[in-house]
């Protein structure tokens, strides 16, 4: 098997030295239509390590596979937080609008899918991606839709009192918080003003067919532009409060641990998971005749150019292919 000197970290640029991603992944690929290249494929030399959290990290891409520009459903990454998927039926589920609002709702299926739908292409990434040595494929890029998050909260009517939006999932289990030991559900949150975004989503569907049990049957949070984490599946209430929630999911997992540099002192800073960063991967190498192939996949932000280098070799810059101005998704 013949490889190449190289390794993906060699080329990974990456923004910020982040200390630690707890219960954040990180990393990520895509392909500009890798299908069309053809050529042997180079294995990578720094293979992840096994994962020791199957349960969790259900499913990652591997890169050397990827060839679409959308991930196909049975492709995409898969985390659990709590190790288990929920398994809802359109029966016996509704979604509640509750908490500070006028007028609480409670929505079937067929109620959400009677509203105005929308779409949107959007690249998740886990937070934790590439900042763990077994996580390195938590990335995937698909076409979700829905209803608008903020068609939903404007009919319920958010109260003055309300500026924080959390978003509940089925799934839960045990915490230990100082001596008591709690059964808690994932849930996440964020600020009226980021809920109202007029691009987040309730989601329905994932790349054209009802969202599959591991991605969050019947409904999840689409916020394009957000880690992961954000995107709760088997949602079942969106929450308004009147202070910031802080839950195991808010205040103690997706918190970025950043050394900071201050009047020559260290600081640590805490910070909660928020918006992708810019990142860009060498997702597959192919040998072409003499030469090879380097393709790979930005996101982050709306890509304006990638620049590659090898070792110490000059940047060079690579040609953009699928994706190009989109604005929540990957470029190849
Ligand atoms: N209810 C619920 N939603 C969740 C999670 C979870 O454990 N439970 N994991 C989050 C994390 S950390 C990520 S990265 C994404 C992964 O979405 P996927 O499994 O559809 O790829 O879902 C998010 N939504
Ligand atoms: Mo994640």
């Amino acid at each position: 098997m013949s490889t190449l000197p190289v390794t993906r970290r060699t080329l990974l640029r990456q923004g910020g030295a982040v200390v630690a991603g707890l219960s954040v992944l990180r990393l990520s690929g895509p392909a500009g239509a890798f299908q069309d290249s053809g050529g042997e494929v180079i294995p990578w030399l720094d293979q992840p390590d096994p994962n020791p959290v199957p349960e969790v990290i259900v499913q990652q891409l591997a890169w050397e596979d990827l060839d679409d520009w959308i991930t196909p459903t049975e492709d995409f990454f898969v985390i659990d937080n709590f190790g288990s998927e929920p398994v809802l039926t359109e029966n016996d589920w509704s979604l509640e609008i509750s908490g500070l609002v006028d007028t609480p709702l409670t929505l079937t299926l067929a109620d959400l899918q009677a509203r105005e739908r929308q779409e949107v292409t959007a690249t998740i990434e886990c937070s934790g991606n590439s900042g763990l040595p077994f996580l390195t494929g938590a990335v995937g890029n698909a076409t979700w839709a829905g209803t608008s998050l903020a068609s939903l909260l404007e009919e319920a009517g958010v109260q003055e009192a309300g500026i924080e939006v959390v978003y509940w999932g089925a799934d839960s289990g045990e915490q230990v918080w100082r001596e008591a030991t709690l059964t808690e559900h994932f849930a996440r949150s964020m600020s009226l003003i980021d809920a109202m975004d007029p691009n987040n989503l309730v989601a329905l569907e994932m790349n054209g067919a009802p969202l599959t049990a591991a991605h969050g049957f019947p409904a999840r949070i689409i916020a394009p532009g957000w880690y992961g984490s954000m995107n709760a599946k088997w949602l079942t209430r969106i929450e308004v409060r009147d202070s910031r929630y802080q839950g195991n999911f808010m205040a103690r997992d997706f918190v970025t641990i950043r050394e900071e540099e201050r009047d020559g002192e260290t600081v640590w800073t805490f910070t909660s998971v928020r918006h992708d960063r810019l990142k860009s991967a060498p997702a597959k190498v192919t040998k072409q005749g003499d030469g090879y192939q380097i393709m790979g996949a930005a996101w982050g932000a709306p890509i304006a150019g990638v620049e590659v280098r090898i070792d110490d070799g000059g940047w060079q810059p690579a040609t953009l292919t699928t994706g190009k101005g989109e604005e929540f998704a990957w470029v190849f």
